[in-house]
């Protein structure tokens, strides 16, 4: 999960692009702390995606289901795996993650495991799968497929014993072998508790840190599916975001050690919640966490709910507290009993997709006639300020070494307006950003617009008040290592 300095160098060019493009001998900063990974990087840039939490609770209006459901309840009317699709699209998703399996054991494609699935029902004559459809639906759309498969299993009677992990392993090799690319998996943390466990209606408590084995499943995992990021309470690429309201902490690190309430081994539904929200700075390994909310107040859909459905401006909070702190926004889109979007849903998913559309398709800063800063690395036009507005992730701002304070100043021959200002740091050379203010030149004078902490991958900055100026300041007011900023925005919100 965390490559060493000498690995990182050895399969990255683009720490050193600096070298061609100038053709002079200035090297690229030391990468700092912990460092993200290929999949990492590449889940990084997805920013929105879903869950689809669907199965028998759909039907039965549960949230979970005891395990004893009868197959033959899962019966949507009408089914369109490319229509749901198409509604996340336009909301501006890069990734589906359908619950396959949720607590009740019902599984959405005719496993080999269990009679508990789509065979025994009467959605599409028991011929149906869930997960075939919504996978090759996405794959149609240009979105990623995920998977989460419960480990909690509440309707098999070997719950709770070392027969119960081979059966979910073979569950997670049917998904990781049978569907195409899969971009993540979700493990849960909610482990045991009663259930209807094949008739034995109990409760059954397990060993959070050892009865799941989770180092061997994830070996499972990375053999068959390299490109997926592993999400948990303990990563090992994602972390859960310690809430599941959608809202990072501030600051929120990409940087994390988890750690067990009791000191013990932390494992998936026992860890520190409260560090999971801000992460750690400078923790041992690059973790950036996932914001999982749903869109109404349950994760199933419930005909009750569909006048709590959040709005588009409450998505849009959402987006602010999540990808503009760094982390993802995991925004859960349950479909209702026909198997599609529900009109209320659709109708916030549609505008917030288009707020973001207008508010990001302009980045003002691009109108700047001088972009001028306190100090360039050798004064080497590869690491000129100006590499921050061309939309390459992988050109950079950069200062001398030993230089923690700089400033860029965009001046504009004529005045832009805006209320949002977006950075992003070259995460390949590490989290180094631990403070920033953006100021305008208003009345004769630098007035700050908004301040930050972290930003790795993102830091939106957002007011309410737009303010309109000839001349911007981003001052980088606490950094561990010389800055590396590779993107710099002023969006004014549609
Ligand atoms: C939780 C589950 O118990 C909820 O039902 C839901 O699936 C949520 C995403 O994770 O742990």
């Amino acid at each position: 999960m965390i490559l060493s300095r000498r690995s990182f160098l050895a399969t990255t060019s683009t720490t050193y692009r600096a070298l061609s493009v100038s053709g002079r001998n200035v090297s690229a900063p030391q990468p700092f702390g912990a460092l993200p990974s290929a999949r990492q990087m590449s889940w990084n840039g997805m920013e929105i995606y879903n869950f689809l939490h669907f199965t028998i609770n759909t039907f039965t209006d549960k949230e979970w289901g005891y395990g004893d459901e009868n197959p033959a309840l899962f019966n949507p009317s009408a089914f369109d795996a490319d229509a749901i699709v198409s509604t996340l699209k336009d909301s501006g998703s890069k990734g589906v993650i359908l619950t396959c399996k949720h607590h009740d054991g019902f599984c959405l494609w005719p496993t080999q495991t269990t009679e508990r699935s789509v065979k025994n029902s009467p959605f599409r004559n028991g011929k149906g799968d869930v997960v075939k459809e919504v996978s090759e639906a996405a794959q149609r759309h240009g979105l990623k497929f995920g998977v989460y498969v419960s480990p909690w299993d509440r309707s098999q009677p070997s719950y709770g014993r070392p027969e119960y992990i081979t059966l979910y392993r073979q569950q997670i090799r049917e998904l990781l072998t049978g569907y195409g690319p899969i971009f993540e998996i979700w493990h849960d943390g909610a482990n045991g508790g009663d259930g209807f466990y094949g008739g034995a209606r109990e409760k059954r408590i397990i060993d959070k840190a050892h009865y799941y084995d989770w180092g061997n499943t994830w070996k499972i995992e990375r053999e068959l599916q390299s490109g997926a990021v592993l999400f948990s309470d303990v990563g090992p690429d994602i972390r859960w975001v310690g809430n599941e309201k959608g809202i990072a902490g501030d600051p929120c690190w990409a940087t994390y050690t988890p750690a067990a309430p009791d000191g013990g081994p932390p494992s998936p539904g026992n860890v520190r919640a409260s560090e999971s929200v801000t992460g750690i700075r400078n923790g041992k390994f690059w973790m950036p966490a996932e914001c999982d909310v749903s869109i109404r107040p349950g994760w199933f859909w419930h005909e009750a709910e569909n006048t709590k459905v959040k709005t588009s401006r409450e998505l849009l909070t959402l987006y602010y507290y999540s990808v503009g702190r760094g982390a993802s926004f995991l925004l859960n889109v349950p479909p209702d009993r026909r198997g599609l979007v529900h009109e209320q849903d659709s109708e916030s998913l549609r505008a917030f997709g288009k707020t973001i559309r207008e508010t990001f398709s302009q980045n003002l800063a691009k109108q700047a006639g001088s972009v001028v800063a306190s100090n360039v690395r050798a004064s080497d036009p590869a690491f000129s300020p100006k590499q921050v507005l061309d939309d390459n992730p992988d050109t950079y701002w950069s200062s001398d070494d030993g230089i923690t304070t700089a400033e860029i100043v965009f001046h504009f021959p004529q005045s832009v307006t805006f209320n949002i200002a977006r950075l992003r740091e070259n995460i390949r050379l590490g989290q180094r950003m631990a403070g920033c203010t953006v100021d305008a030149w208003i009345d004769g004078d630098w007035r700050p617009f908004a301040s930050g902490t972290s930003v790795g991958h993102c830091r939106i900055l957002h007011s309410q008040r737009a303010v309109r100026t000839t001349r911007v300041r981003l001052r980088i007011t606490e950094c561990a290592a010389c800055p590396a900023v590779s993107d710099f925005g002023l969006f004014l919100e549609s």
